[in-house]
């Protein structure tokens, strides 16, 4: 079942000229009536009468996550106010958030390719989704709740948390799938075992749609071995609008939406264009979007683009598994980490001394982060309330920024190494 063939199954020489005619539009759109994005173009040198093929989108600039803190919360909106529908935010560095703004088509879009997407996993109105993505400010949860209600699906908006409740409520409402963070299903999993469920013979699950961080083919071959269910990836960015594709059931990786994004793949040592098949860093230009348009946007994601026709009969592009980031954001169960928040943070603690180490490990299939600290001298202390209580003060301070609760370890002073170049700062261990 496809949702929209005639785009699903396009030619790839009638997608490429299809998407050219969008990026002229949208560049002449851009240069003409916003400022922010005239002023780039001026001192890139470029206008729009340069852009007239698809390979002219290289002589446009970059955008990195950078440009959305330095001109949060809305120096980079297109849209007059009253066109703006939704906000979603996202944490940033140095405590500043990014802040994404969707016109009521860009919502349209968004659940277009979500359906296009769920439909591609095997999902029909006759299936009941669990929705154990966080509801809110993270787009997880209200992205798939309207793709998910737009193929007639039934929505169980459950969001995250309460897993034992979780797991009621998927049995009682035979619930034929769920998507969640792999994280999040390895919890579900380790609980189910402890109340006694057998997914296969207690559950109705046949599809796990999962994604938010990376995840790799073996855990995809222990959860469905566990489950039953088949396991399917999906990618998706804020900047881009949330979760947006979906591999098909043939799981060869995220069929993308040509008319909706365009990718490019960059050797991120270069900054050359890669071919097709070559693994780079990803840059995607969002062809219709309203109220905030990404040109040639820095992911930071690691993939490839395979241009092949695949198995279901889709001619749409498809990623690779996302192998890694070319920065050093860290996902830790789903919930993205700047090492530069932490910084940040530590260093608004009078106590904290100049050193830390943040140490990031898998145990099981769960993601472990713990940060050591040193303390200042004058504050260290010989009585472990005082520093109970010190460790207690900078956890819930990393919590308040992070939106996830790390341990700490406190360290006396001297006690973390010094480096002599660049300090390192970050041990993860992990390997996907
Ligand atoms: O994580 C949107 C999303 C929600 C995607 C639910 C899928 C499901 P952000 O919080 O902006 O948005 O984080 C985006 O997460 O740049 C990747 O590094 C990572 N990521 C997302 N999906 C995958 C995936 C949402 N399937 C960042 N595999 C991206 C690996 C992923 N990494």
């Amino acid at each position: 079942m496809m949702w929209n063939p005639r785009i699903e199954t396009m030619p790839l020489d009638k997608i490429k000229e299809m998407q050219r005619v969008q990026l002229i539009k949208l560049v002449n759109n851009l240069y003409s009536f916003n400022k922010f994005y005239h002023d780039r173009m001026r001192a890139a040198n470029v206008t729009p009468l340069d852009i007239q093929s698809l390979d002219d989108i290289t002589k446009l600039p970059f955008m990195v996550k950078q440009d959305l803190r330095d001109n949060y919360p809305d120096k980079m909106f297109t849209v007059d106010k009253s066109e703006i529908v939704r906000y979603h935010m996202s944490s940033g560095t140095s405590g500043k958030p990014t802040c994404v703004a969707y016109t009521r088509n860009d919502l349209d879009y968004w659940t277009e390719a979500l359906a296009r997407s769920l439909t591609a996993a095997g999902l029909t109105s006759d299936d009941t989704i669990q929705i154990a993505y966080g509801y809110g400010l993270f787009t997880g949860g209200l992205g798939l709740h309207y793709g998910a209600e737009k193929i007639g699906a039934t929505v169980l908006p459950a969001s995250t948390g309460n897993t034992q409740r979780q797991l009621e409520m998927m049995q009682d409402l035979q619930c034929t799938a769920i998507a969640c963070t792999p994280s999040y299903l390895t919890h579900l999993i380790t609980t189910a075992r402890q109340m006694g469920i057998d997914w296969k013979r207690d559950m109705k699950l046949r599809r796990c749609i999962l994604g938010a961080e990376p995840w790799s083919e073996s855990m995809r071959a222990k959860f469905e071995a566990e489950t039953g269910a088949k396991c399917i990836d999906i990618y998706g960015t804020s900047e881009q609008a949330g979760p947006m594709f979906c591999e098909c059931e043939h799981q060869h990786g995220p069929h993308i939406s040509p008319d909706i994004m365009y990718c490019e793949i960059l050797d991120p040592d270069t900054g050359e264009s890669l071919e097709p098949g070559n693994k780079g860093e990803l840059v995607c230009t969002m062809l219709k979007k309203e109220a905030m348009p990404m040109i040639r946007y820095k992911m930071k994601d690691i993939t490839s683009i395979n241009e092949e026709p695949c198995e279901c009969g889709r001619t749409s592009p498809r990623l690779s598994r996302i192998t890694g980031r070319s920065d050093d954001m860290l996902i830790i169960r789903g919930i993205n980490v700047f090492p530069s928040q932490i910084e940040y943070t530590l260093m608004r603690i009078p106590q904290v001394g100049d050193q830390y180490m943040i140490k990031v490990s898998r145990e099981g299939d769960l993601d472990r982060m713990i940060i050591q600290v040193e303390i200042k001298p004058e504050s260290f202390s010989d009585k472990l309330e005082d520093m109970q209580r010190l460790r207690a003060h900078i956890e819930s301070e990393l919590k308040k920024y992070l939106n996830i609760a790390v341990p700490v370890e406190l360290k006396a002073p001297g006690e973390l190494p010094r480096f002599e170049g660049k300090a390192k700062r970050i041990i993860d261990t992990r390997v996907f």
